[in-house]
């Protein structure tokens, strides 16, 4: 599988997806895809979000697996190269069950006795590389996330509730992250986004790009943004990441 149809195929570009390709948790534009297509032909490029693939093909797209030479999902736990599954990590196996349990009662019991003004379903999604925890629940409308959204940057029950896990669980080895409006995803430390670079470090790579909208520390893009083996973009929406490629890769030429 090699990639020397590309212009440059020694630069791999990739991208945040969730304010970096498409608005939060909503679908890819029309001329995000053209850019995309544009760029594709000049240099690799993938995506590296913290969702799971299903969520990543709802926003990108039922073909994201061809579209993108590298489709990395859950920060990279579950990794495409030209359409073709790669080797991945499983979250349970490395915590084990026994430990999963007293986290996951800690979790429940804590949800429990929060004050919120509403409440829907799926408050831990159990992921393949980590979990998310949604104070909310993962069912909550899109008004509703976005009210909730609102709702937590002043009263910060997110916030909160991480540091109560780091105290009750210190030698865990666990990281949080609050990459989105109403959850935070919880895995092992160092399986955050520069996760994905181990997939790509024997490629031969000279320039890797990272693009991403939560770059500031304590963000789920802080990582890969700042990692001395990536150069890290941060963009404010989409319509900011367009801009950027265009002055960058010169796609009009
Ligand atoms: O990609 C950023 C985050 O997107 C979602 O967050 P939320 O549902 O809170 O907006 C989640 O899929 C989360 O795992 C992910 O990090």
């Amino acid at each position: 599988m090699s990639f020397s149809s590309k212009e440059d195929p020694k630069t791999l570009v990739l991208f945040d997806v969730d304010g970096t390709l498409t608005p939060a948790r909503l679908t890819i534009s029309e001329e995000m895809k053209s850019t995309l297509e544009k760029l594709r032909k000049k240099v690799v490029i993938g995506f590296v979000g913290g969702s799971d693939l299903s969520k990543q093909v709802e926003q990108l797209g039922p073909n994201v697996l061809t579209d993108f030479d590298y489709c990395f999902s859950e920060n990279g736990l579950t990794a495409y190269k030209l359409g073709k599954e790669l080797a991945s990590q499983s979250f349970i196996k490395w915590i084990g069950e026994e430990k999963y349990n007293k986290l996951a009662k800690f979790i429940l019991r804590y949800l429990s006795d929060l004050d919120l003004p509403i409440r829907r379903g799926t408050f831990i999604e159990f992921r393949h590389g980590m979990i998310n925890v949604s104070p909310i629940g993962r069912n909550a409308s899109t008004q509703e996330r976005n009210e909730y959204d609102e709702f937590d940057k002043k009263a910060k029950i997110r916030e909160d509730m991480v540091l109560a896990l780091k105290k009750e669980f210190p030698d865990y080895g666990l990281t949080y992250s609050i990459g989105g409006q109403i959850s935070f995803d919880v895995f092992p430390t160092g399986w955050d986004k520069t996760y994905c670079l181990q997939h790509v470090k024997d490629e031969g790579f000279e320039n890797i790009h990272f693009f991403g909208d939560k770059t500031y520390k304590g963000g789920n893009d802080y990582e890969i943004y700042n990692d001395e083996r990536t150069i890290g973009h941060a963009v404010n929406n989409p319509n900011d990441t367009i801009r950027i490629l265009n002055e960058i890769f010169k796609l009009d030429n």
